[in-house]
């Protein structure tokens, strides 16, 4: 079994709805168990500033998929809820992003699937999330923590937990 952590973003529709539907989703179609699951944060956009805020959040799982099967399968899933990527732009609105961020401490540097995620420690979107599910953990010899602290936090806010 590997352990994984996954981000979760979006900026379009109910996205904190979107988020439970997909983390059952996950689970059900990766035979993993939910190991962990962070708040869901309200970020500022990064990267292209003119969409709306979006929602981020993240998870910890426990899987036997390989890292592709992984990844094919949330793609598979953020088309389920209503990702079209053929109308988007990068880094611009989306219904649901799911990033690989960390599988065990596997490294891959292929274009289709690069761990861990390359752009992970530039983004305060999700290291503020994955510091409350998994501060300890060492990603590519780094603490989660000690990431975080190296980046602005500023215009992340934590929301309460959904009812
Ligand atoms: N890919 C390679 N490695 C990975 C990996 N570890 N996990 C490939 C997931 N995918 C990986 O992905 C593009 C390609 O990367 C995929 O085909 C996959 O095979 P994508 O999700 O379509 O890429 P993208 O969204 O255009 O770009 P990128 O750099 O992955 O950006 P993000 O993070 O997906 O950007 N601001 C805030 N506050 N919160 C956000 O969640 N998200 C984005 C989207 C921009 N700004 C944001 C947020
Ligand atoms: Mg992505």
């Amino acid at each position: 079994m590997a352990d994984v952590l996954i981000a979760l973003g979006g900026n379009v529709g109910d996205v904190r709805a979107t988020f439970q539907k997909a983390i059952s989703n996950i689970c059900g179609m990766t035979q993993a168990a939910l190991l962990a699951r962070s708040s869901d944060y309200a970020t500022p956009p990064w990267g292209e500033e003119q969409q709306a805020d979006f929602i981020n959040a993240c998870i910890e799982i426990e899987t036997s998929l390989d890292p592709h099967a992984l990844l094919f399968t949330l793609h598979k899933i953020e088309k389920k809820f209503g990702r079209d990527r053929a109308q988007e732009t990068r880094w611009g609105p989306r219904t649901l992003d799911l990033d690989l961020i960390a599988y065990d401490d596997v490294r891959i540097d292929k274009p289709e699937l690069t761990l861990p995620h390359p752009r992970l420690f530039e983004r305060a979107f999700v290291l503020v999330p994955l510091a409350e599910i998994a501060p300890d953990r060492l990603i590519a010899g780094r603490s989660v923590s000690a990431a975080l602290a190296q980046v602005s936090t500023e215009g992340i806010l934590r929301l309460p937990d959904l009812g």
